[in-house]
Parts: structure tokens; sequence; C-alpha cells
């Protein structure tokens, strides 16, 4: 792909079709959870065990998106976007995970789709982002393996009622947080603290993504594309002299990022992490003959979700890994979470998966940042330093596509702010600010300048104008 070679101040361009896009997902943006016929999800369950949310939040309102649909659609519109990444709440569409299918639901996404087309704005479906029907939960979750089952019929209903105008579909969002965060760590539903169930539920989560983008891809459209979003990670020795961290940071690699990248892309479940996950977590007999042929099956693209890097010490700690995440660097920037802010490990990232990968389009499905940024006194909400995280950020994939790899697009988190799982409302991190008690979306001023970016189809080249943050 070709861009422009800016002088030292021009404009940056990205290439005709590039998508400029938002990403939100369902249970942190929709609410109205009871409404037309909606089952149960497990982060309905989730939000109500006490201490599981900070100050016992949930998502029961969230950003009224589903009954605000069409508004939102007008705002997207507003920012010249020409691509939105949603998800679809299985519990809507099959209130108890498998067999009857609710109507309602299906008309709730048929008209959202069309809203968006009829703005010019190209969906990009998720089909699972986390909110797993809680009556599947009960006959085990992800850990059963007939949940891959059920959630491929779930596919089929969505190709069917969907599949004439949706032509890329994510699959699943970021196993590795399923598999860790709701199945190792208990910080997110189910809330589970076992690491055989992770690596278990990892893997059915891979499986159930070959056999739903087989369903995908059967339907009438001959050009549909499936892709799962993963939390990439790239990593950093936290001492690059010493051996022992250069090894830990490629193991914690093989953790966080290869142990879904290989065996989607065809080369299996990678040797070394294997090794690992057998001795904490004993034999992987859940892999059953045929399965890694199916996950390979299934991926037309890369689902880039990017926030920050690990960096990574050899150490043995407490836990079953030999390795440690290390604190940042002292004088590297922060979002109001602590995240450390590297832009050029997004372009290294994007570069890293067109030599691994070759040939596999990429798409940031992921990318933003938490400011606490509220209205000022001119009702105006001043988040220079999300502007400045948008330019960095972009200008990176712009490099990237200098050099190459094939992005795509780039689709912000969030379009709006919204429910951020166990740490409930007060992330902020939209382009739009969404006051809580009254629902007001107020585009920010980083919205403004994604706006124009979007429109012009540019960056600058160098980000010169603007007011710090208030
Ligand atoms: O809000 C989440 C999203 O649901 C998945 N990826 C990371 C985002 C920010 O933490």
């Amino acid at each position: 792909m070709s861009t422009d070679r800016p002088g030292p101040t021009g404009a940056l361009h990205f290439p005709p079709g590039f998508r400029w896009g938002t990403s939100t997902s369902a249970y942190q943006v929709e609410g109205a959870v009871d409404a037309d016929g909606r089952g149960e999800s497990i982060w309905d369950r989730f939000c109500r065990s006490p201490g599981a949310v900070e100050h016992g939040d949930t998502g029961d309102v969230a950003c009224d998106h589903y009954r605000r649909a069409e508004e939102d659609a007008d705002l997207m519109a507003r920012l010249h976007t020409n691509a939105h990444r949603f998800s679809i709440a299985w519990p809507r569409i099959m209130p108890e995970g498998r067999g009857n299918v609710e109507q309602r639901g299906l008309a709730h996404y048929d008209r959202f789709i069309d809203c968006l087309l009829e703005r010019g704005i190209e969906p990009l479906v998720t089909l699972y982002h986390w909110d797993l029907p809680q009556t599947l939960q009960e006959s085990g979750g992800w850990r059963n393996r007939d949940t891959a089952e059920h959630f491929a019929r779930y596919a089929a209903v969505c190709r069917d009622a969907f599949g004439d105008r949706v032509r890329d579909w994510v699959t699943v969002n970021e196993p590795w947080i399923v598999g860790v965060l709701g199945h190792q760590l208990g910080l997110h539903a189910p809330g589970e603290k076992d690491v055989r169930a992770s690596v278990t539920v990892m893997h059915h989560l891979l499986l159930a993504h070959g056999l739903a983008a087989g369903e995908l891809r059967s339907g009438a459209r001959g050009d549909t594309r499936t892709g799962i979003a993963y939390s990439l990670f790239p990593h950093t020795p936290d001492n690059a002299g010493d051996p022992a961290d250069r090894e830990a940071a490629r193991h914690s690699d093989g953790y966080v990022n290869r142990w879904f990248l290989d065996p989607v892309h065809g080369r299996g479940y990678p040797d070394d992490m294997r090794r690992h996950w057998e001795k904490a977590a004993g034999a992987l007999d859940f892999v059953r003959d045929g399965d890694l042929d199916t996950i390979a099956a299934g991926s037309d693209f890369i689902g880039v979700n990017y926030y920050t890097r690990r960096i990574v010490r050899a150490d043995q700690g407490d836990g079953p890994w030999p390795w440690r995440v290390a604190e940042g660097r002292p004088g590297v920037p922060r979002t109001d979470l602590g995240w450390e802010i590297v832009p050029h490990d997004l372009r290294d990232l994007l570069l890293r998966l067109h030599t691994d990968y070759p040939g596999v389009p990429l798409l940031v499905t992921e990318n933003g940042a938490i400011y606490g940024n509220e209205p000022a006194a001119d009702g105006a909400v001043h988040d220079r330093r999300r502007i400045e995280f948008l330019h960095g950020h972009l200008k990176a994939v712009h490099e990237a596509l200098a050099l190459g790899a094939p992005v795509e697009g780039y689709y912000h988190w969030s379009l709006m702010d919204n429910f951020e799982w166990a740490m409930g409302y007060w992330p902020r991190f939209g382009l739009v600010h969404v006051d809580r008690a009254t629902q007001r979306r107020t585009v920010k001023d980083s919205g403004h300048w994604y706006a124009r970016a979007a429109a012009d189809g540019a960056i600058p080249g160098v980000l010169t104008t603007g007011e710090p943050d208030r």
C-alpha cells in the first residue's frame, strides 16, 4: 500500500479506502438488559457479586445505546467515520445461548446495521465480546467444549440475518483476556481462578472461532471475511543485556501473543508455551484430533487491539510462570491508568505481524487511552492528551503502512465513555463524553480532531496547535 511521503510538517495521507473507525461492545454501551427478551449474561451475574466491580457499577444502563442506536449512528456521521466495530449480544439473539432465537434482538441489530450503512459507515461485527449467556455458563461455559458448537450455531443465525450486509466479522474478542482475567485471576466474569480452566477455555474459544468462521463463510456473499481481535502486547526484556530476561520476554510473548496467532495461522501451538502450560495445567488433552485444522481454517485478517507494551523479567515468583511483569520506564508518558504510551511499539507490532504472518490484512480493531477529562466551563471537553495519543498512534500506523504492512483501518477505542468491566465507569476512553446522569453526549476535542482526520484521510505530520487539558 502506498502512502504519501510528507515534508517535515506536511500532512500524512492514508490510502484511499482506509477505514477510520470507532469501536464499542454490547455490554459496555447498550444497557437495556431486560429489553426485548434478552437473556441474562455472565456479566449481569458477575456485576452482582459483591466487590467484583468498582463502586458496584453494572452494565444495566451503560450508555443506553440500545435505545439511542440511531442517535449514536448520527454521532458517528458527525465524526466523519466510515467504519464502526460493535458487538452483538449473544443473549439478545439466543437468550439461553442455544435453541430459541429472539426475533426482537435480531430486529434491533438489523436496524442498526442499516442505520450505519445509510450513513456510509461500514459495520465490523464482533460476535463474542464477553457476554456469554448465563445458561451456558451453568453447563460449564467455555470450559465445556459444547459451547463452541453452540457459538457456531449462533454465528449461523447472525449470518442468515445480517450476512447480506456484513462482510467482516470478528468472531471472538481477546481470547487471552477471557482465559486469564476471566478464568485464571477471577477479575472478569465468570470470576474463576483455575489455571487449567484458563487454558481449556482459550482452546475452546479458538475452536469456536474456527467453527463459526466456517459458518459465516458459507453465506450467500462470496467475500465474507473472519478474524479474531487479539489483545496483543509487544514485549521488552527488563534488562536487554540479560539473557534470562530476554528468554522471559520471549516466553511471555508466547503466552500472550503466539499462543493464539500461531495456531490460527496454521503453525499449531508453539512448543515453548505448550511445555509451560503442561507444567502449569497438566496434559492438554482437551485438544482433539482435527481441532488445529479447524482453528487454522478461519482467519482472513488479524484484529490488533493495542494499548501498551509489557516489560518482563525472569522471575519464578509465586505463580506458575517463570517471568514477572516489570515496572514501566521512568520518563515514558502514561495514561491516567498508568499504562505506558508507546506508539512506536504499535508500528513495530504491525511490521512483525506482516513478517510473521505474511499477506494477512491487518485491522487495528482497538487502540485508546483513559483520560478523565470532564466538560470545562465552556461546555467542551479539552482532552489534548487524547489528541496527542491519537496522533502518535496514527502516525505509527502510517509508518507501518509506508514500510509495507497491509493495515486496512483503525478503530479507536472507544466511540464514547462506557462501562470498563471490573473498573466500572470511572475510566473514560471515549472520543465522546457521556454524562452518566443525563446520557448527554459531548464530542470531546479529540473527537473533533479525529473527525477532521477522517474527513481529510490524513493527519498533520507534526502536532502543533491545541491547548493543554483542562
Ligand atoms: O474496554 C476494553 C475492551 O472491552 C476490550 N479491550 C480493551 C478495552 C480497554 O480496556
